[in-house]
């Protein structure tokens, strides 16, 4: 008899997950604590697959563990928590309790090219994606960046291949797993509230190597010691990347010349000026993703003008324009102060910063230490607006004007900056007070650039 899976969470994962096991003929019960209202508003296709006898449902309650008789093997959403009492109960009663990513690689013989790290790996993984594709190579861009990999299992071929961002949500609950090639890119703390210690989420990150082989690569930021003690313990072959030093096996970046040691020679690959990302963080992740292609036998001209035409992820520190001297940047996903530092770090003095947003109850005095050294003028607005304004004028800072939205903010911009000057958007905070999400505050601030240039 063909087994009955149960799939917990019915967003993205678990419906690419129920579609994918009902196409093989297998049962599926899909949970989701939601109400069905809101799941099928959602996902209108589960209505469809609602007419299969072998797809049942249960919405809006947390299932009962007495399901788990009728119950081969459990699939967990990464966002749902492996705390909760179905799952205790799986584990207790020894029913299988696994992830999305498990099952893609279960029922793919595609490669795996798997990115992880706490900050980075979108664009990596999209950079590294771009590479692929301009070397011919029939690719898929998926995982944590938004996309599950079980959309695509069913049709995907051999001789292609999965580029896929991995979290430690994700890591969490593989079995098998085992990426041709893998990538750490740093670990800084992030999700304690769910791995509960930094050992944990480290351990977890630990996970994307646990089945290589001495053949699969391991690529490893040389700079980073948390990276470098975690990889020690893999068998897989390990190369590196590093903003500091020469390396014996894979790419480095020193006096803004990028080159790659392949194990036998030293090759130059190409300015750091000529990346189409910029600052220090993003040469790194340009790095890895040049280390990774190389040792997997992209040619190096094809990585070189892909890194010169990469412009970046939409929203990440991304380049807008040059008009009348002055360039526009957008990071409308610099929804937290550290990520305002960053970019603030990132791009050219002087700097009109814009500012502001939802309150997330953030301590503000770090950015404003650097805001006083590095922004011509602070431009803020929403409803942080003031608490902005009181940490800029703790640290000196008196350069600021306040604004009530972004059209106004973007014409203040736009009046102010002189040529050879950067107009930043960098929140430092979520974008709820005024749109649904980062990516709309964006796309309005990209569109008001670029009016009556
Ligand atoms: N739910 C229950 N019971 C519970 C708890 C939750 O039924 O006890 C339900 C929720 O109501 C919801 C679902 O489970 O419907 C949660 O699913 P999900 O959060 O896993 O959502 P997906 O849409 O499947 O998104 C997941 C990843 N989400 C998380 O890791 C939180 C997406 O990463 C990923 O893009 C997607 O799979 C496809 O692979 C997002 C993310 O925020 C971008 N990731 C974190 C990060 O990058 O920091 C790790």
């Amino acid at each position: 008899m063909k087994k009955t899976t149960l799939v917990i969470g019915a967003a993205r994962s678990g419906v690419a997950v129920s579609e994918l096991l009902l196409s093989r003929g297998e049962s599926v019960v899909l949970t989701d604590t939601r109400s069905s209202r809101i799941v099928l508003e959602e996902s209108p296709q589960i209505s469809d697959y609602e007419k299969n006898p072998l797809f049942e449902t249960v919405f809006g309650i947390q299932v009962s563990p007495e399901i788990l008789s009728e119950i081969d093997e459990v699939v967990i959403s990464p966002g749902v928590p492996l705390t909760i009492p179905i799952v205790k109960a799986a584990y207790e009663q020894g029913v299988p309790v696994i992830g999305e990513v498990e099952i893609a690689y279960r029922l793919t013989k595609t490669p795996f090219i798997a990115i992880t790290g706490t900050n980075g790996k979108t664009t990596t993984t999209t950079l590294l994606g771009e590479i692929f594709k301009a070397s011919g190579r029939g690719t898929y861009v998926v995982g944590n960046i938004g996309d599950p990999i079980t959309n695509y299992v069913a049709n995907a071929k051999e001789d292609e291949v999965f580029i896929t961002e991995i979290s430690s949500f994700q890591l969490e609950t593989i079995d098998a797993f085992r990426p041709k090639t893998a990538v750490i890119l740093n670990l800084t703390p992030d999700h304690l509230d769910r791995h509960l210690s930094m050992e944990n989420y480290v351990g977890a990150k630990g996970r994307i190597f646990e089945n290589q082989k001495p053949e699969d690569l391991l690529v490893l930021n040389a700079d980073d010691p948390l990276v470098c003690e975690l990889g020690g313990k893999a068998i897989s072959r390990k190369a590196y990347f590093s903003y500091k030093q020469a390396l014996d096996y894979g790419a480095w970046c020193l006096d803004g010349e990028i080159f790659i040691n392949d194990g036998k020679q030293t090759i130059f690959v190409c300015l750091e000026s000529v990346l189409g990302i910029v600052g220090p963080h993003n040469t790194m992740n340009a790095l890895a993703a040049i280390t990774a292609a190389c040792f997997s036998g992209v040619a190096m001209d094809v990585i070189v003008s892909v890194l010169k035409s990469f412009k970046g992820v939409e929203h990440r520190l991304e380049w807008v324009g040059c008009f009348s001297g002055v360039t526009y940047i957008n990071d409308s996903k610099g929804t937290n102060t550290n990520a305002t530092i960053t970019a603030l770090n990132a791009v050219s003095q002087p700097i009109i910063l814009l500012a502001g947003g939802y309150d997330k109850k953030e301590d503000y005095s770090d950015l404003m230490a650097l805001v006083s050294k590095r922004v011509k003028r602070l431009i803020v607005l929403g409803v942080t607006a003031n608490d902005l304004i009181k940490a800029a004028n703790e640290k000196g800072f008196k350069n600021i004007t306040k604004v009530e939205n972004y059209e106004e903010a973007v014409a203040v911009a736009k009046a102010e900056a002189e040529p050879g000057e950067t107009v930043l958007l960098s929140p430092a905070c979520a974008s709820w007070d005024m749109y649904d999400n980062y990516e709309i505050r964006g796309r309005v601030f990209k569109e008001l650039v670029a009016k009556d240039q």
